[in-house]
């Protein structure tokens, strides 16, 4: 940035200049280079450089703002709320009103101090730099806190320039002020247009649509971010207004980041109702955590520094995580939780269920790592741990009810991981003793080549039986599972390995489970699931579904994974017979074979059908018919395990009801 600096210095000499001719002015709009011809008479060299930031900025929009897709535009509002935010974070704002407008336009009033509007060194008003120079704003501030200066932070300059009009109304020392620009060049200079007792800024901007791809706004996202400031900004008062479709909404938290905590969890059965919460000011750094436990095996950690997400962590994080460590094992001994010689608590076993927020002022925060959101600045680590130390041994010695609670949550934790090591490893040994060590309850087939080769899991013995009997022993293997299987979203990994037919499964497919997965170590081709055409069967159909996407994803993927499809209904009729598969079906045969001297069987389950029946109906290769699972959007998929497999039941039936939406129809 060093032709800034060299500008700033032109600048000040050309403060008499201010005499602006723009016809005098060519600017040079090849690639980068900002060169400049004055051609004949004077010219401003501010005006020169101002003019140069705008079109740097429209020129290269993603340097500025990210992106000119969807987040840039989101963008621009929060470069603007953003000096709203820092306003409050200065003490002299508490309310910002954002609003949608029909044609998409935005509007952000705030009650801050209001741009200042007296003349600054240049000629122009203050307020008209701030809006036209880039990185202005901090010239005229002060240094406080500042959300503005983080992460993108380029400015509300850079937000007119990238706007096909911008109005912006400063209250101020009892007057109201206006001043509008087209695409950051200014239009209406600023003039006075009424007088106000109160202060604020409002400003009103078009997005550009030679400039951005979309500019439609979403509800939804700006809602997101203004909510959080709202969480992380106690007292503060954010209103959205979508003027689209008349949606609005207030967000203001007399509990802050606790607020937040809470917010987190509200889907969860949390542990401590009340959230922990401690702060400390160290010179000019003011820490903030909040923290929540909720019976959940997820870590859920949010930190932030001048309101901005710290998404790769740093040192704050890092002190947090250290501190939490130490004084939940120091506690923990002192209490006799943990023996002497009892191994200490990890810092992955004292975080699970864990939701916290940690939320930083800091002077001069040093964002570094691939996406600038990694707090760099060392001298942070220390002051966060003595923070969380003392906050933390404060609590544990006054609560110890519910600490205890904690602990023994963490204490399960570390338990569930050495079982889940161990049993990790026996469920390696015994991939690797092959067939001598295949579970009793298999029927293997014959062949090895596993592109022959299937697998049958068939829901129950008797139906196991059956199967045994009716199926190609060369190329078909059958695994009766007995009742239903484990909700693997619900339950530790030690569970998961613990549960008999999961381990039968793992041991019989031979592929290993989660990073260690090898599809090629696959025994069979075909995986098929064979269950009653009931609730229940739908109910053990979704729990194999869901292990396999949590733990055998490459299965789904492949299209490994099979539904079979028994029938329905036996028709008979004198000496022939019919099988149908949906009550459609049912009906549609029954008009065809007439309804005179027949008889109608239905299946309740597949322990009803002989094993003659159920080769010929569901397993015979050349007249079945199968459903293979198949997850185009592995990504939306795992939002629908997520939600389905939660803890919310009737989306879960829903699910079971509608199965059929994750498998498609395929004739084999
Ligand atoms: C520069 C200096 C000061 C405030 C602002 C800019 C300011 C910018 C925006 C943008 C939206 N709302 C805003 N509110 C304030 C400091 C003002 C002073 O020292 O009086």
């Amino acid at each position: 940035m060093k032709t800034e600096n060299e500008n700033k210095n032109k600048n000040e000499e050309n403060l008499e200049d201010l005499d602006l001719n723009f016809d005098n002015i060519q600017i040079n709009r090849d690639e980068h280079s900002a060169e400049v011809t004055a051609v004949e008479g004077d010219y401003d060299a501010g005006q020169i450089q101002i003019l140069e930031g705008l079109e740097a900025v429209r020129k290269r929009p993603g340097m500025y703002i990210g992106s000119t897709s969807e987040r840039g535009l989101h963008h621009l509002v929060y470069e603007v709320v953003d000096n709203s935010i820092d306003e409050a974070l200065a003490g002299y704002c508490n309310q910002v009103d954002v609003t949608i407008h029909a044609d998409n336009s935005i509007t952000v009033v705030d009650n801050g101090r209001g741009i200042p509007v007296d003349m600054h060194e240049s000629g122009k008003p203050a307020v008209e730099v701030v809006l036209t120079v880039l990185h202005a704003g901090g010239k005229f501030g002060g240094d406080g806190y500042k959300v503005s200066g983080g992460l993108h932070g380029v400015g509300v300059s850079v937000v007119n320039a990238l706007s096909t009009t911008m109005d912006v109304e400063v209250k101020r020392d009892g007057k109201v002020y206006a001043i509008s620009f087209e695409r950051g060049v200014t239009k209406d200079a600023l003039h006075e247009i009424g007088t106000s007792a109160i202060t604020g800024t409002k400003v009103h901007f078009i997005p550009d649509p030679e400039i951005f791809t979309d500019t439609i706004y979403k509800y939804e996202i700006l809602k997101h971010r203004l909510r959080e400031l709202a969480f992380l900004n106690q007292g503060i008062t954010i209103s959205l207004t979508d003027e689209r479709d008349d949606q609005s909404e207030v967000f203001h938290y007399d509990g802050g980041i606790r607020s937040f905590v809470e917010h987190l969890n509200r889907k969860k059965e949390v542990i401590n109702a009340d959230p922990i919460y401690f702060n400390g000011i160290k010179d000019t750094t003011v820490v903030e955590i909040a923290l929540q436990y909720n019976e959940s095996y997820q870590e859920n950690i949010y930190s932030f520094v001048n309101n901005i997400n710290t998404e790769e962590g740093g040192t704050h994080l890092a002190g947090f995580k250290i501190a939490l460590t130490r004084a939940a094992n120091d506690f923990a001994r002192k209490q006799g939780v943990l023996k002497s010689n009892d191994d200490n608590l990890t810092g992955e076993d004292v975080r699970e269920g864990l939701t916290c927020v940690i939320s930083l002022k800091i002077r001069d925060p040093q964002f570094e790592g691939q996406t600038k959101t990694k707090l760099g600045n060392s001298e942070i680590r220390g002051i966060v741990d003595s923070i969380v130390t003392e906050g933390l041994s404060e609590y544990f010695s006054e609560n110890p009810a519910i600490t205890r609670k904690i602990l023994d949550k963490s204490i399960m934790a570390s338990r569930a991981r050495e079982a889940a090591r161990k049993a990790r490893e026996l469920t390696r040994r015994k991939n690797a003793l092959e067939i001598s060590s295949l579970p009793g309850k298999l029927a293997d087939c014959s062949v090895k080549d596993p592109d022959q080769a299937e697998i049958y899991l068939v829901e129950g013995d008797s139906a196991g039986g059956s199967a045994k009997q009716g199926r190609d022993r060369r190329f078909q293997a059958i695994l009766p599972l007995r009742g239903k299987i484990l909700n693997v979203e619900k339950a530790r990994l030690d569970r998961i390995f613990g549960n008999a037919e999961i381990r039968t499964m793992i041991t019989a497919f031979g592929n290993g489970i989660s990073d260690e997965f090898d599809l090629s170590k696959s025994r069979y081709g075909k995986i098929i699931i064979m269950t009653d055409a009931d609730v229940d069967g739908a109910h053990i159909r979704t729990l194999l579904l869901t292990f396999f996407y949590r733990y055998m994803k490459p299965l789904i993927e492949h299209g490994r994974i099979f539904i079979a499809q028994p029938p329905l209904y036996l028709i008979r009729k004198g000496k022939q017979h019919w099988y149908t598969y949906s009550d459609d079906e049912q009906a549609k045969k029954l008009d065809e074979v007439g309804r005179d001297n027949i008889n109608v069987q239905r299946y309740k389950g597949l322990g009803e059908m002989n094993p003659e029946q159920l080769w010929e109906t569901t397993m015979n290769p050349d007249t079945r018919t199968m459903l293979r699972v198949d997850m185009e959007d592995a990504e939306e998929a795992d939002e629908l395990f997520t939600v389905l497999m939660g803890d919310k039941v009737e989306p879960r039936r829903e699910f079971i009801e509608q199965n059929a939406k994750l498998v498609r129809n395929l004739d084999i």
